[in-house]
């Protein structure tokens, strides 16, 4: 008979908090609940330590000084390169492309890959619960190379109608675009059946895993993607880092979109050429330090262990869902079989930016607005929701808190 298998011990969230030091203040008099951190999460001491010991002892130019302290830096930001392979299980750590964060991910491949290799009637499937940030990368590329943009509806739940997806798919698809995870409706796409069709078809396929990558283990290999997309700033990571991982021989197909020093081998006015991946990418003086930062956030996430995050979220997510149906007259938006991190609702009567507002005065932040997805707010027929986004460090206790201000905000609007 085999053993069972272990399962890992919970998160211990209360010692994991220790490690947040933003965590711990009064916000408005009250005890600060920090709910918006599909927006942005917080950084855990050693993100904050790598950074101020970048800057005090190694800071420096890379890949250009004979001097050891750019030898230092150097070696540093490549060594994050490694990281984040790792973090991600990419095969080859030349496939990891460090950028600003996912929307400049996904403008690199719509300029790169779309302008490059895209031409008039080849098509893009997108969803309608996309990010605008993989909307209008796409819709600039429809307008100057005559590229078809396809986009599969959503349904009541919050689901992407796959069925209608999958119809889109066909000869001319040249690339399937889609979110891991909804930054608006939490719902988990179901991106290994996506990938999937799309490659039957001959399709490559890109997703954007901003709200996905601080939630769930992301192996990129075993999605089976060709790019993948995330935020340094919502993995628990610095603000202005970000990477593209693409495969390596896209990469190698791919032209440069942006020129300038470091991404080149030769410069001539006859003509220059151009560096191998990942460096034809990263143009200029990169952001050092956050790529520093980031590759500690990632050491960080897996100390803790993605899958014990995510068991931990999903319990926190199925205690909140509960928890605020007893506010008389809140709506959930989104409430598809597989969600992670988020809980967005509408609460009748009361408009989504004066529930934020009371909420502030409870010391409870959380985001209202369309969550910079508009169409999938036109969808449910709503200018805006207001947004819980859990973060690996939030506990139940807050979730009542959250609870409790939502019943004040019921009290004043009667
Ligand atoms: N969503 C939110 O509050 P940047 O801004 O480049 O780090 O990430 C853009 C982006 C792309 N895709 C998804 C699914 C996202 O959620 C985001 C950022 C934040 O939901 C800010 S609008």
């Amino acid at each position: 008979m085999s053993a069972p298998a272990l399962r890992p011990a919970p998160l211990d969230v209360a010692r994991v908090r220790e490690d947040f030091p933003v965590l711990h203040q009064q916000v408005r008099g009250r005890p600060l609940v920090y709910l918006d951190n599909a927006a942005t999460a917080q950084k855990p001491r050693v993100v904050i330590e790598a950074l101020s010991r970048y800057y005090e002892r190694d800071n420096a130019n890379i890949h250009r000084g004979v001097h050891a302290l750019s030898e230092r830096a150097t070696e540093a930001y490549e060594g994050a390169r490694e990281r984040l392979r790792r973090f991600l299980n990419a095969a080859d750590r030349r496939e990891i492309v460090f950028v600003r964060g996912t929307t400049e991910a996904i403008n690199l491949v719509a300029q790169s890959f779309g302008r490059g290799l895209l031409g008039p009637g080849d098509e893009v499937v997108l969803t309608q619960l996309e990010h605008h940030s993989n909307i209008v990368p796409w819709q600039l590329l429809e307008r100057e190379r005559g590229v078809r943009l396809r986009v599969a509806p959503v349904l009541d739940d919050g689901s992407v109608d796959l069925e209608a997806l999958l119809g889109l798919l066909g000869p001319r698809t040249r690339l399937v675009a889609v979110a891991h995870v909804s930054n608006a409706l939490g719902t988990v796409l179901p991106v290994r059946r996506i990938v999937e069709a799309a490659h039957a078809v001959g399709a490559r396929v890109l997703l954007d895993g901003a709200q996905a990558a601080p939630h769930l283990p992301v192996d990129v290999q075993a999605l089976g993607c060709d790019f993948y997309c995330l935020s340094g700033h919502k993995l628990y990571g610095p603000t202005g880092i970000g990477v593209l991982y693409a495969r390596l021989e896209l990469l190698e197909a791919m032209p440069p979109w942006q020129g300038g020093g470091d991404m080149i081998r030769t410069v001539s006015f006859a003509g220059s050429t151009f560096a191998d991946p990942p460096h034809k990418f990263e143009a200029g003086t990169p952001h050092i330090a956050g790529a520093i930062g980031l590759a500690a956030a990632a050491d960080y996430l897996e100390g803790l262990g993605m899958e014990r995050i995510r068991a931990h979220e999903e319990a926190l997510l199925a205690y909140a869902t509960e928890a605020v149906g007893s506010v008389p007259g809140l709506r959930l938006v989104g409430t598809a079989p597989e969600k992670a991190g988020i809980l967005s609702f509408v609460l009748e009567g009361v408009h989504p930016h004066d529930i934020g507002t009371i909420l502030d005065h409870e010391g409870v932040a959380v985001r209202a607005g369309h969550h910079c997805a508009m169409p999938v707010m036109e969808r449910f027929g709503l200018a805006a929701t207001v947004r819980a986004s859990f973060g690996l460090y939030n506990t139940r206790e807050e979730v009542d808190a959250l609870v409790a201000a939502l019943h004040r905000v019921r009290e004043i609007f009667g």
